[in-house]
């Protein structure tokens, strides 16, 4: 089934929400969980449901997304699988930017034709969840649908950030609203089940994630001349269209903000975590060939360290700890994302950093770091404390910004000795 399908992933506009992870990078190439990028986890959902023919849409700062890409996804000569990248370009016909999702899709369209589809499967770039898409194109085939959208049971505090409809016993959309304000929610709650009522979550959410029929697609967007999938593409879809919906029941979470992605970077670390990295399902990435990491007393509580890390700390929890991070004695790191560098200084940088008191890259001796995100190729010198949390007004700075208590140190950024944040 999946062999008939093509994905498209939305690599994200301008991401600022994301901002400053996004200052020099798109959104996808965003570094999670200590050595993937945001865009391994709609790729790897596509090759572990079977569908490798994927382009992933983008238009900021591809540079960096691009190197990712290609040093990653390597097919074997023989094979058809490819992930290729589309950014927003000009051309005779067209001299505009992608104007949302549905323009990002209409513009690449001319891209798909060579290739033989009978679906487009459509996905977001910053989510976080594990799904076989296999399932959902069955039941879009089962159907007969032209357009299969994916659906969550959510709460009201989270409906207002989502489309959110309401179907009939067959499944099919009836009405769908784009982020209704909270005041107009007592209109859009779905029938669920027990478990879900007993947590509040009673309204229908789209994750995004949609399935076209090849024909049905190019008619809509040849004669719908809107450009947003959520605010205008399928609520007008649903008038004229068969629109159905597929419930899906597993963990999925939208990491388009700081406090989002921060929160699920550290949700890895618990116990069972709802996003399983430990899985048969392998979330791919690049493979870098770092020796792996040496830690030396430290006491470690629910944290994750990826390869080629130098751990002196005194204590680490509810962390991740990114590639090639170094961190010098003495230190405290709790409940932060560190996101690692990107090669190592030589022993001769690190012997000039030492004479001459400047950090090195890492983090050094006697620091306390809470509440965090680090980006990549920070020097964080000594006895720095950087202590995130509800006491700091959000900020952006020269160096980092806060954001709902949370403290993003800008990639390179130089904290020198003895900073207070
Ligand atoms: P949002 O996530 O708010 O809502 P949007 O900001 O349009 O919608 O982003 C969807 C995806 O497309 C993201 O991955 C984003 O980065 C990407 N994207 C946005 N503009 C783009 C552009 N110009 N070019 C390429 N990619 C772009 C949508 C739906 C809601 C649904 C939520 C679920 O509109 O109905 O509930 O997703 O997260
Ligand atoms: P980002 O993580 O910010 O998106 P890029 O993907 O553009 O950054 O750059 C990361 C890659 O660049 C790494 O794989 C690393 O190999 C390489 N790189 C960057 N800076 C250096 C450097 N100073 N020395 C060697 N390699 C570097």
């Amino acid at each position: 089934m999946t062999s008939k399908v093509i994905a498209v992933i939305l690599g994200g506009g301008a991401g600022t929400r994301l901002h400053p992870l996004t200052a020099t990078r798109s959104k996808p190439a965003v570094p999670i969980a200590g050595n993937y990028r945001l865009v391994d986890i709609p790729i790897s959902n596509c090759l572990n449901s079977g569908i490798d023919r994927i382009f992933v849409l983008t238009q900021f700062n591809s540079a960096s997304l691009n190197k990712h890409i290609k040093n990653t996804y390597h097919f074997n000569v023989f094979s058809s699988a490819f992930v290729d990248i589309l950014a927003a370009e000009q051309t005779p016909h067209n001299t505009t930017w992608y104007q949302g999702t549905a323009d990002a899709v209409r513009q690449s369209m001319r891209h798909l034709e060579p290739f033989e589809y009978e679906y487009i499967l459509i996905l977001s770039g910053d989510q976080l969840y594990q799904m076989d898409f296999d399932d959902m194109i069955r039941n879009h085939q089962d159907a007969g649908a032209d357009v299969t959208v994916a659906t969550i049971p959510v709460n009201a505090k989270d409906a207002t950030s989502f489309g959110i409809m309401k179907s009939d016993e067959n499944q099919n959309i009836t009405s769908f609203i784009e982020k209704p304000k909270s005041e107009l929610l007592k209109d859009w709650p779905s029938e669920v089940g027990d478990e879900m009522k007993a947590q509040g979550r009673v309204y229908q959410a789209s994750m995004g994630i949609y399935i076209f029929g090849k024909k049905v697609l190019t008619d809509i967007l040849n004669n719908d001349p809107h450009t947003d999938f959520g605010k205008e593409i399928i609520p007008d879809a649903i008038n004229t269209y068969k629109v159905i919906s597929y419930q899906y029941d597993g963990y999925w979470t939208d990491i388009g903000t700081i406090p989002s992605f921060f929160e699920a970077n550290l949700g890895l670390t618990d116990d069972i975590p709802s996003f399983n990295l430990f899985d048969k399902r392998s979330i791919y990435s690049r493979a870098r060939m770092l020796p792996p990491s040496k830690i030396s007393g430290t006491t470690l509580e629910k944290t994750i360290i990826a390869e080629g890390c130098i751990i002196n700390a005194s204590r680490i929890e509810r962390s991740v700890i990114g590639i090639r991070t170094r961190i010098g004695r003495g230190t405290t790191i709790i409940c932060s994302y560190i996101m690692g560098s990107d090669y190592y200084q030589t022993l001769e940088q690190l012997e000039e950093a030492k004479a001459t008191g400047t950090p090195i890259m890492g983090i050094g001796d006697r620091c306390y770091i809470n509440n965090a995100i680090l980006d990549k190729n920070c020097m964080i010198g000594s006895d720095v404390r950087i202590n995130g949390g509800p006491h700091l007004p959000n900020g952006d700075y020269e160096k980092y910004t806060v954001q709902d208590g949370i403290v993003v140190i800008k990639k390179m950024a130089v904290i020198p000795n003895g900073t207070v944040i």
